[in-house]
């Protein structure tokens, strides 16, 4: 049956004139003044969009049960991966419900846990989170980042970990950037930008990172310039120290390109010895080279060059000499570590985890056999570690953590989570279709058993396709309840992600990326066809560039899809590139200062494919005030161009989150309240009885 409401009174949004003009083309941005989120009209229209929105979720009878049982169901121990420094052990650990993970440490194996630090202290909402650790080496101190409502921005403080008090130490304007500690346990590299002036707007597009080590008690602004370059204003650092201390290791990024260069640093030498510059290992961006560990001067890296799927080398720091250890394989590599002299390699096959060990000559000589089909993840520690830690995940088997026993081969469980549900209960396959091209393309299918394919079932069909990211199976208490509600949940690997290496990657990039839509689509069509579902009762989701993928499919197919949900989504493609890190996504879209790049950008762009008088799906249009990745002014524009080109009765709301960014660190409050719209919203309009 299709949606009868009568169409809701949505607030009027001012249009204005502003035409610009791109490569001769002349495209109109009637809503650009939502662009400054903090003018008062734009307030105004954001409260005036909550109103709609929240009336009309509020009318949802089921919206209570909805947010009842996800409580109950979210309310498990969960526990992070432990990891060892010095004599300790950290790890972090959630109740159930606390808003934010507390960190515990131990001072010895035998040793009883204690809270070294508990970011539910730090905020009453919760909307404070530690973002990032670094424990210095001897395990005695802590450099850590809190980022406040989910922003990108961290402050960096240190904790002595004996004492559980902070140092004098505080460090700003971090952003991209973890901590790496040199081996005197005297300080540490991070990443961070200049100062903002009272020019500068939040929402400014982010240049010039700079590479700096900061001095245990010394002020910021004496921190110590390691590396910046002011003719290369889209550089990023990432600092990392080797794991013999020796090295400073410092990989160089244009944005979200995997390509990168590798430069060094000798840290046997005083930081500002001349004797001591950064040499440049990888001058050219020709691949994806990551630093894996080092046998002196000798390097290992994992790199695609000449494979696309990945393979092990070794790069002689001194002679700049290669050799192959590992070849690539059938599978794609997705990670290595060096623990008990072993080479620990995770694979992806057909988007799921396999893990193999090689000797350091690259001899293959076991794996590490995983509970099922699903995804492993952590193996972290250094050479001489003989246990390490890992978890295991999938659609329904809940992040278990296994110690594995590098010397005899046996994973025991550590932490085994308890969630009121029965995965017998469940059914999850994965079948491959093919998209409009031809291409095979795996998805990932899990519902409860015994439903029958009489084209009925409300589904949920979720995507991302790009930044070389892979969407491996996982848990979520969210898709458990959608299933417990009689929901299918399907998840395509769709171009434009990791799962089968650089090509399928590139497969979905710039002049390619309409494949990644094309994909998604297909994937649609197979589900109605295969019987599980129809039109009027398949939604689509997708966050972040999943929300492009939505934004982007459904101004397409209007009339394929039943319900959308596009959630922080990149909707303006010709204006990306101005906020933030914007710029840096051009390694995946394309420029729009590019005119071919911006031809093809201009054809799927949601916000510039919205056609009046066409009957749009039900669309719930998420984002959140902070959202300082992908800034709220996509959804602000998608929703006000959407609403008065709307044909249909069905609802086409945006529901603004506030105190809250991209989705980091966001509270489990807000988590549950954001998951039980959604779904309340979804067993309204897709009519789930
Ligand atoms: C980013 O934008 C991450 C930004 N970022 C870098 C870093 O570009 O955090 C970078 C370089 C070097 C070190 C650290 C960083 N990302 C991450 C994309 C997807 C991602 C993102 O958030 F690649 F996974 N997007 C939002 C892409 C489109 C929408």
């Amino acid at each position: 049956m299709p949606y009868t409401d009568s169409p809701l009174a949505y607030p009027e949004t001012r249009p204005v004139e502003q035409i610009d003009d791109y490569h001769g083309t002349k495209v109109s941005d009637p809503y650009r003044w939502l662009e400054d989120p903090d003018s008062e009209e734009t307030k105004a229209w954001v409260e005036a969009q909550n109103k709609v929105t929240f009336d009309y979720l509020e009318e949802i009878q089921e919206r209570q049960t909805i947010n009842k049982r996800l409580e109950e169901l979210w309310n498990y121990e969960k526990y992070g991966i432990p990891f060892k420094k010095g004599n300790r052990i950290f790890y972090f650990k959630n109740d159930g419900l606390q808003n934010q993970s507390v960190l515990y440490v131990l001072d010895g194996l035998d040793d009883e846990p204690r809270v070294l630090l508990d970011a539910n202290l730090l905020s009453e909402d919760g909307t404070v989170a530690l973002s990032t650790v670094a424990v210095s080496e001897d395990g005695n101190l802590m450099a850590y980042g809190l980022s406040t409502s989910g922003s990108d921005w961290q402050e960096w403080k240190v904790l002595d970990i004996e004492t559980g008090d902070n140092l004098s130490d505080s460090l700003q304007w971090i952003k991209f950037s973890g901590a790496s500690w040199t081996h005197d346990n005297k300080g540490f590299f991070y990443s961070r930008y200049d100062e903002p002036n009272e020019n500068t707007k939040p929402e400014d597009a982010n240049y010039y990172q700079k590479l700096y080590y900061h001095r245990l008690g010394t002020p910021q602004s004496e921190d110590l310039l390691v590396y910046h370059r002011s003719d290369r204003k889209e550089w990023l650092f990432m600092g990392n120290v080797s794991d013999d201390g020796r090295y400073l290791i410092i990989s160089v990024f244009r944005g979200t390109d995997p390509k990168r260069l590798v430069f060094y640093k000798d840290l046997t030498k005083d930081l500002s010895d001349p004797e001591a510059p950064v040499v440049e290992l990888i001058s050219e961006f020709e691949a994806d080279y990551t630093f894996i560990d080092n046998d002196g001067s000798l390097f290992w890296f994992s790199t695609d060059l000449d494979a696309p799927r990945g393979r092990i080398i070794t790069i002689d720091s001194r002679t700049k000499e290669r050799k192959e250890i590992i070849p690539e394989g059938e599978e794609t590599l997705d990670g290595t570590s060096i623990l008990d002299d072993k080479f620990v390699v995770s694979y992806l096959k057909d988007a799921h985890s396999e893990i193999k060990i090689f000797d350091l000559s690259g001899k293959p000589i076991g794996e590490v056999e995983l509970p099922g089909i699903g995804s492993a993840g952590g193996f972290d520690g250094n050479r001489q570690d003989t246990e390490t830690f890992y978890s295991f995940t999938s659609a329904i088997v809940p992040p278990t953590i296994y110690r594995y026993d590098m010397k005899t081969g046996t994973s025991t469980v550590y932490r085994q989570p308890d969630v009121d549900f029965n995965p017998a209960d469940y059914e999850t396959k994965q079948i491959f279709y093919h998209s409009k091209d031809g291409t095979r393309v795996p998805m990932f299918i899990v519902h409860k058993k015994g439903i029958e394919l009489d084209g009925q079932n409300p589904t949920y069909l979720y995507g991302y396709g790009g930044f070389n990211i892979s969407l491996t199976p996982y848990f979520s208490v969210a898709m458990l309840v959608w299933m417990e509600l009689g929901g299918v949940l399907a998840i395509p690997n769709l171009r434009g992600g990791g799962e089968y290496g650089k090509e399928w990657h590139e497969g979905g990039t710039k002049l390619n990326k309409q494949n990644v839509f094309d994909d998604f689509i297909a994937a649609a069509e197979w589900l109605i066809a295969s019987g599980y579902t129809s039109t009027p009762k398949l939604a689509i989701g997708g966050a972040s560039n999943g929300g492009l993928l939505v934004g982007a499919c459904m101004t397409q197919r209007p009339d394929l899809f039943g319900a959308a949900i596009p959630d922080v989504g990149v909707l303006d493609m010709l204006r990306f590139h101005k906020f933030t890190i914007g710029w840096a996504w051009c390694s995946d879209y394309g420029s729009p200062e590019d005119p071919e790049e911006f031809k093809a950008l201009y054809t799927y762009s949601p916000l510039h494919n919205v056609k009046p008088g066409t009957n749009y799906p039900a669309t719930l249009i998420t984002t959140a005030d902070h959202d300082d990745r992908v800034v709220p002014a996509h959804s602000f524009k998608f929703a006000a161009t959407l609403q008065p080109a709307h044909a249909g009765t069905a609802p086409v709301l945006i529901r603004i989150e506030t105190k809250a960014g991209h989705g980091a660190g966001k509270p489990t409050a807000k988590l549950i309240e954001d998951v039980s719209d959604r779904w309340a919203f979804l067993v309204r309009v897709l009519q789930v009885d």
